[in-house]
């Protein structure tokens, strides 16, 4: 019983393969550029996955670029002068404003609590009247949410005109 199982499935194992071996023979110029093109097609799709991947990641750290480009104000002009380069900026809510120390050092960013929009902390938005920033390229970040105008000075340097203006639309 067992032999003749095997005898029976031995058979048409043979007869298929035999078939198949002079068939094969004049297919195989179609059947090999078949198997690149697939491949093709395969790698063209998982290209376009790739491609599509990588647009997505470009807009997502353009987002994150946008951001991270805030918006800089220098501290202190680098010809000596004591002042906010630019002392007038327009910014969007939301929008981070980088207070880059340059030249003239300490200064630091103190917002007129008498000169912000009605509701706004100055206090939370500014660093203290004693608090400086002593060494280059030292920063002092800010992000205002509330649309208005700010007036903002640096404290050792208020005497001097060092002070400045922001608007936030
Ligand atoms: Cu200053």
């Amino acid at each position: 019983m067992a032999s003749l199982t095997s005898a029976a499935v031995t058979i048409p194992t043979f007869t298929g393969l035999k078939s198949a071996s002079p068939s094969r023979s004049p297919a195989k110029p179609v059947t090999t550029p078949i198997t690149p093109s697939t491949g093709g097609v395969f790698i063209k799709a998982s290209l376009k996955e790739v491609v599509g991947m990588t647009a997505f990641a470009a807009v997502a750290s353009a987002a994150m670029a946008s951001n991270a480009l805030a918006v800089e104000v220098l501290l202190g002009g680098s010809d000596g002068s004591l002042a906010f380069l630019p002392n007038e900026i327009t910014v969007a809510a939301g929008e981070e404003i980088v207070f880059k120390n340059n030249a003239g050092f300490p200064h630091n960013v103190v917002f007129d609590e008498d000169e912000v929009p009605a509701g706004v902390n100055a206090a939370a938005i500014s660093m203290s009247e004693e608090d400086l920033l002593n060494s280059a390229s030292e920063t002092y970040k800010v992000t205002l949410k509330e649309k208005g105008t700010y007036s903002f000075y640096c404290a050792p340097h208020q005497g001097a005109g060092m002070v400045g203006k922001i608007t936030v639309n």
